[in-house]
């Protein structure tokens, strides 16, 4: 009646910014991402007939906020007649900064309570599962390169390059730590009833997949810092036509953007992305982390670094 597993975040190059069905969380258009290897995600879940409500922990201190979309989660894995859960989260990085915590969070709730539950399912159908409760979270089941498909009726994942064979260096320059004022769940209807980009963003997704698609088989870094760095700032400029505005930069995130021009114009391996918070993600070549990391440090604003390589899908504990 436990299980516990551990999952890290990941990072998408091709963004999800968008639903197609907000009841079962089906997303607008596919995505590809890396998984990181150093921020992760622990849940344990324990599932105890004498509990008359389930209880969080988060980092060994009781804390409720996400316990409704956690609680989601597990009815749908064990069944709304379920026993009620303790759930003991614990993670390594900030919390819904735009780090992709609900990502690693869900993926590793879904695999540990399929777990205590005693149900044994395929990874397609974690996946599955992960992205009703966060649409990012499918794409943690899987390591490396990962693309995440919108099927007819559901989701399909896959890693289509492993990490070992394209190992690249993640920077992450931190520029604040709260949490955000708009969480994306809310945002993306935002952007989607109100932003006049939403439309065109749809039609050139396929076009952005297949490009990204492409330049990870030919490991063209080139390639796929062009189009990375144009997918990002599309989204964010669907945001910022959206009404009300939705602006999750600072000024940070911009000097860390003309910093990552800079190394550039030095021709170093290296572009950025950004997703619904003011962190810079730096993608660069592993020989480039050290100069990359060193310029994001002295960058006015920025707080904390974290570096990473390229990591594995979500695991159970005891497959580790
Ligand atoms: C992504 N983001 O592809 C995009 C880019 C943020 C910006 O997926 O509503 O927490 O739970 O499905 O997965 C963040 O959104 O949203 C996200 P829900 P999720 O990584």
């Amino acid at each position: 009646m436990q299980g516990t597993a551990i999952a890290r975040p990941n990072i998408a190059l091709i963004k999800y910014w968008g639903k197609r069905d907000t009841k079962r969380n089906l997303p607008a258009v596919g995505s590809i991402s890396i998984t990181l290897r150093e921020l992760f995600t622990r849940m344990a879940v324990e599932f105890d007939a004498s509990l008359g409500a389930d209880t969080l922990t988060v980092n060994g201190t009781p804390d409720n906020a996400m316990l409704p979309r956690l609680a989601s989660c597990l009815d749908r894995i064990a069944g709304p007649d379920r026993h009620r859960a303790h759930i003991a989260s614990d993670c390594n990085f900030p919390i819904a900064a735009g780090l992709a915590s609900s990502a690693s969070a869900f993926a590793a709730i879904t695999v540990a309570a399929a777990a205590a539950a005693g149900k044994e399912l395929e990874r397609d159908s974690l996946a599955s599962l992960a992205g009703q409760a966060s649409g990012s979270a499918a794409r943690s089941l899987f390591g490396g390169f990962v693309e995440l498909k919108n099927m007819d009726d559901d989701i399909r994942c896959a890693t289509i390059l492993d990490a070992a064979d394209w190992p690249l260096s993640v920077i992450v320059a931190i520029t604040e730590t709260g949490p955000k004022a708009v969480g994306s769940t809310e945002a993306m209807e935002i952007s989607r009833r109100t932003s006049p980009f939403y439309s065109t963003w749809i039609q050139q997704q396929e076009q952005d997949l297949a490009t990204a698609r492409s330049a990870i088989a030919e490991r063209d870094f080139e390639k796929l810092a062009a189009v990375t760095e144009h997918n990002c700032l599309k989204m964010h400029s669907i945001m910022w036509a959206s009404r009300p505005p939705l602006v999750y930069w600072n000024a940070a995130t911009m000097r860390c953007l003309e910093t990552v021009r800079q190394l550039q114009g030095q021709s170093l391996g290296v572009f950025f992305t950004i997703d619904a918070g003011p962190q810079v993600k730096a993608v660069c070549l592993p020989e480039h982390s050290d100069a990359v990391a060193n310029a994001l440090r002295a960058t006015a604003g920025v707080t904390d670094l974290m570096v990473t390589g390229l990591g594995d899908g979500a695991k159970l504990e005891t497959d580790a």
